[in-house]
């Protein structure tokens, strides 16, 4: 059936999504084309400033707003409604050299879905959510606020992470710092929604390179972040022959090697974006590194056939063993020992059909006859909120396109008509999801 659902403000969205990112702008770049990165890491001042600008703004929408124990703030419009009201949401933390567009676009679209309906007085109750830690960037476990609230992770495990690196606070003393250690009780039986929407860019190349202009999310890859830890001897450079040395940073970068390797032949993605070492002076082999590795790929399965090919590589490697024809001249070295943390494991999920569908159909209503020109199915590469509120309630995302594929990184683009055509299928599908 088709609705008439009203228009979305492009230059107003526009505007909302800029306008936030004047906090945490370019505190950790320069001048020139870098000045648009964010470094808007999550529960840091500037993120309460976007924060208090997300409750200030949905309040004068005549919402009401809860936060909870993790910081989650569901901003909930008031109206005739039966049963727990459909939910567009997202996220306003960014990547320490993150772009304007992911998880802010989410957040502003939710916004701007709220002052359309005040503007055309829709009596509705809706809720827009907004996230913490989505990106996992500050505190090590992403979507941790979601994954809380959808009863998969222990609050007290989320309250006493610490910051990545070895950072002292923990997510407990910093909600409690900056105002939004909520009284609300973080889980889903405080706070029913009755499905979820996430509108995000894509952070990929695929709808650009078919001059797609939406994205249908039927699901995504599964993922799983470990912090592998390799120990050796710090040794004198000068002194000590390679047949002596217990080199932690070579067997390191061996193993990092390695793992891109196999997880090509595994038809999955690997990548190292943290990588510590002590004691750290050009004088001295290196007896102790430490490193990321975020694995992902389509089927659980096969990321669980990679990840337990890995640990016996890395054994082998760590040992000096030959793994495939990373040895060839190696050095033979007294070995090493290696030790895997699993941070973060999320299997691939499947979203709801009738929320894809109300996606499809918002598409259609928008696109018209072009809509199969204009839209494609696919899976999402990146983890989102969303995988977590898949667990408890409903759920489905829209893709729009992103310039180059580029995201987390301060050239990251969406075009002010993206970013509506995004918003406007948002509602659509929130209007629909709520007649079905
Ligand atoms: O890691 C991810 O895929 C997301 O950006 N948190
Ligand atoms: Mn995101
Ligand atoms: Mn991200
Ligand atoms: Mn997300």
């Amino acid at each position: 059936s088709c609705i008439q659902t009203p228009k979305v403000n492009q230059d107003r969205l526009w505007k909302d999504i800029h306008y936030t990112c004047q906090w945490g702008k370019g505190e950790r770049w320069g001048k020139g084309e870098n000045e648009t990165g964010m470094s808007r890491l999550s529960l840091s001042d500037s993120d309460r400033m976007s924060r208090d600008w997300f409750v200030e703004t949905t309040k004068s929408l005549n919402c009401n707003v809860q936060v909870d124990a993790m910081g989650n703030t569901f901003a909930v419009r008031k109206g005739r409604q039966q049963g727990p009201p459909t939910c567009a949401g997202s996220h306003l933390d960014t990547q320490p050299t993150g772009g304007r567009y992911d998880g802010i676009l989410g957040v502003c679209a939710g916004v701007e879905m709220l002052r359309v309906l005040q503007e055309e007085n829709i009596d509705h109750e809706y809720p827009t959510l907004s996230n913490i830690n989505e990106e996992g960037a500050r505190f090590p476990i992403s979507m941790v606020s979601s994954g809380v609230w959808a009863g998969q992770i222990p609050l007290e495990k989320a309250h006493n992470l610490q910051e990545v690196g070895g950072g002292k606070q923990t997510m407990r003393q910093e909600l409690q710092r900056i105002g939004y250690l909520g009284t609300l009780e973080a889980n889903y039986e405080a706070m029913p929604i009755g499905a979820h929407f996430e509108l995000h860019i894509e952070q990929g190349p695929r709808l650009e390179a078919r001059n797609h202009k939406i994205g249908i999310v039927q699901g995504v890859q599964a993922y799983r972040w470990h912090t592998i830890t390799v120990k050796g001897r710090d040794c004198h450079t000068g002194t000590t022959d390679f047949a002596n040395r217990s080199d932690a940073m070579l067997t390191a970068a061996k193993m990092i090697l390695h793992s891109h390797r196999l997880a090509t032949k595994h038809a999955c993605l690997a990548s190292t974006g943290i990588l510590t070492l002590s004691p750290g002076s050009t004088n001295t082999v290196p007896g102790t590194v430490r490193f990321s590795l975020d694995i992902r790929g389509g089927e659980d399965d096969r990321l669980m056939g990679l990840e337990n090919q890995l640990k016996t590589d890395f054994h082998k490697i760590a040992h000096n063993e030959a793994v495939d024809d990373l040895n060839e001249g190696g050095t033979i070295g007294r070995g090493c020992t290696v030790e895997w943390v699993l941070d973060a494991p999320s299997k691939a999920i499947k979203f709801d059909k009738d929320c894809i569908q109300c996606v499809q159909d918002s598409a259609k209503e928008l696109f018209g006859d072009e809509h199969e020109s204009l839209t494609q199915t696919m899976i999402s590469g990146a983890g989102h909120d969303s995988v977590f509120t898949s667990h408890r309630v409903p759920t489905s995302m829209i893709f729009v396109p992103c310039k180059d594929g580029v995201s987390h990184n301060p050239m990251e683009y969406c075009s002010p008509e993206d970013c509506a055509n995004g918003a406007q299928v948002l509602m659509n599908a929130v209007l629909r999801y709520d007649k079905l």
